[in-house]
């Protein structure tokens, strides 16, 4: 018998039946639909607090923002146990794993028998995208975390006024989840995080069937289920087949000093700076960026032809090691209230700090641990330990980022101009590139890459690890086949209708090692040639990788002395034998990779970039 805790807000009979049958699978100890409202936010972050799950942190510091410690085994994504269960495994392709849905359901289902128990299993109303929006998706999330519950009311749209939108037997998309830790009679977690071991955790997507089942993990894109498992897994699989794009890119609106505005894309590796840009402070007189998303962008035609996007979060789950106000002014604002800190470490007067914040800890803090920690403090072996862990996270609303664009939330989405790609190159890269058509954007895209460095253990430190348009973990299918959708894509609408394609490096390197580029505010001369270029403007010259920036169309003033001619000169020349390097190394180790579902094109953008290089 299942018991209801408040009134079910739905007569969607679907949704009912869905909720009754995990229900009966999963024995909680009451069911509990989410209404949305702060009131509802402000009980469980309290009962949180008093079960001791939480920390609430002090008001004058950070109003209105708890602080979470996890298991020191769930802290992040976890790609080894993320599955993609297409019927096939040639669907799901070579850069994904995968298991037999039949299979992979059973053993879930053996683990979600009677996970519950002892806990509330909430009911998640949530749309990705605005409210009713023609881009928007609806889905609901099943999970028996109120951490989950409170960072998805930061995330996503969540309450009644989805289920008003979803009637009696709109389409939904379904998310289960559970920490997979059941409680025995009378037992509670007293303070601890609850979740799995490791060999016992799941983020499985099903694309045929548009669901999403996790277990095991409370942490992140693991377990809050409308961003990577639903806006990116699922919805890119979505996107192929109604013909749009579901995407891993901010989305920035600049602004130009006659108040012209363009709005930008952009696709980077992990430890890029994407947040960052989406909130940069330009160093140019009179150009404006403001965000309208920092991770994923949902794009579709609009009746004129042109891509609109859309971001469908509604906050960001941002990384906190190295955010400071010099970094990134915005993104500190955002998490100066109403915030969730999780894995960070607390501050004798109940604030927060980590390293990278370039502010020097006063006293002994906490860390994330829960354990005493000085700057002195270090490990057995002498080492100095961390105080926040490095994937340490602010869960912050989009709404109290003083960059947020006054129509970040616009259903029709924004116009775009320009997609930018990009990576961790050191060497061969230039600053700024920009493709001779889409199809050479597309084999641009599917290159992406970063330089392996020192901060991840590795035997591979100085090679390229590829991943490409920045969708390495979160393509729902082939991604062979996904490289081809975006060729489709440019085949839809006028060629001057589409987003113009460029490539940029911030990262590139001196043969003597120094960087070579300033970055951060900088950036937005570069931004500034790209809003140029996107008016057919801006001096470029036409090189065998791209059309290029003569060194006097890059806006330097302010910054001769830092950045000279002769780096400009560097930053801007193709490297003809590093070019030559890098094909072959995509012909050798990237590309075959995808064997036959590897688009002719691609394999001809090769051929006629080599014949170009000479
Ligand atoms: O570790 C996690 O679960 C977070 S991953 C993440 C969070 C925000 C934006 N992007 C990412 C990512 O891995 O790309
Ligand atoms: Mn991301």
């Amino acid at each position: 018998m299942i018991k209801y805790q408040n009134e079910i807000p739905t007569k969607h009979a679907g949704l009912i039946q869905w909720v009754e049958e995990w229900a009966n699978i999963c024995q909680p100890d009451q069911v509990y639909w989410c209404d949305g409202s702060q009131a509802e936010y402000d009980r469980l972050c309290n009962e949180m607090v008093e079960s001791g799950l939480a920390i609430r942190l002090n008001p004058a510091k950070k109003p209105n923002s708890l602080l979470f410690r996890s298991d020191p085994s769930d802290v992040a994504r976890v790609e080894g146990r993320t599955y993609i269960a297409s019927k096939t495994q040639e669907d799901a392709g070579p850069t994904n794993n995968w298991i037999d849905p039949v299979e992979l359901k059973k053993t879930m289902l053996d683990l979600y028998t009677g996970c519950m128990k002892g806990r509330t299993m909430y009911v998640i109303p949530f749309s990705m995208g605005p409210v009713g929006s023609n881009i928007a998706k609806i889905g609901v999330e099943i999970t028996d975390s109120p951490y989950v519950v409170v960072n998805m009311a930061i995330m996503t749209r969540v309450g009644t006024r989805v289920l008003d939108l979803l009637g009696t037997d709109g389409e939904f998309i379904r998310c289960m989840h559970s920490v997979g830790k059941p409680l025995a009679e009378g037992e509670s977690d007293n303070g601890v995080w609850p979740c799995a071991p490791i060999d016992k955790k799941y983020i499985s997507q099903f694309p045929e069937t548009r669901e999403i089942w996790s277990f095991g993990s409370g942490y992140g894109g693991n377990a809050l289920l409308g961003k990577k498992c639903l806006a990116l897994r699922i919805a890119t699989v979505q996107a192929r087949d109604e013909g749009w794009m579901a995407e891993h890119m901010l989305i920035l609106k600049l602004t130009n000093p006659e108040g012209k505005v363009k709005y930008v894309c952009g696709a980077f590796p992990s430890a890029c700076g994407k947040t960052n840009l989406a909130m940069l402070i330009p160093t140019i007189p009179g150009w404006k960026v403001e965000t309208i998303g920092d991770d994923i962008a949902w794009m579709k035609f609009g009746a004129d032809g042109r891509l609109y996007a859309i971001n469908p979060e509604a906050g960001f789950f941002g990384v906190a090691p190295g955010t400071s106000m010099k970094s990134n002014k915005n993104a500190m604002l955002s998490a100066s209230k109403d915030t969730i800190f999780t894995n960070v470490a607390l501050t004798e007067d109940g604030d927060v700090w980590w390293e990278g914040m370039d502010v020097e800890p006063q006293g002994t803090l906490i860390d994330w641990h829960g354990k005493e920690w000085t700057k002195d403090t270090v490990d057995a072996d002498g080492k100095p330990v961390k105080a926040a862990h490095p994937n340490a996270r602010f869960t912050a609303r989009a709404n109290n980022c003083p960059a947020i664009a006054d129509n970040w939330e616009d259903p029709q989405g924004v116009p775009i101009s320009a997609i930018l790609f990009g990576g961790r190159r050191p060497s061969t890269i230039p600053l700024v590139n920009q493709s001779l058509s889409w199809e050479h954007g597309v084999f641009m895209g599917s290159i992406v890459g970063s330089e392996v460095t020192a901060a991840v253990i590795s035997d591979k430190i100085g090679q390229v690890r590829r991943d490409p348009f920045a969708m390495l973990p979160f393509c729902g299918y082939n991604m062979g086949d996904y490289f081809k959708h975006w060729l489709e894509i440019g085949k839809k609408t006028d060629a001057d209708k589409l987003p113009k394609i460029f490539f940029v490096n911030w990262f590139r390197k001196s043969e003597d090692g120094r960087w070579l580029w300033p970055g951060f505010g900088d950036n937005s001369r570069v931004l500034k040639w790209i809003f140029e270029r996107c008016d057919n403007e801006g001096e470029a010259v036409e090189t065998p990788i791209g059309y290029m920036p003569t060194v006097e169309a890059i806006d330097r003033a302010g910054i001769e002395d830092e950045v000279t001619e002769a780096d400009m000169k560097d930053l801007l020349s193709v490297d003809v034998e590093g070019w030559k390097n890098e094909l072959e190394m995509v012909e050798k180790d990237h590309y075959p990779k995808f064997g036959t579902h590897l688009p002719a094109e691609l394999s001809k953008q090769i051929e006629a970039l080599k014949a170009r290089l000479g």
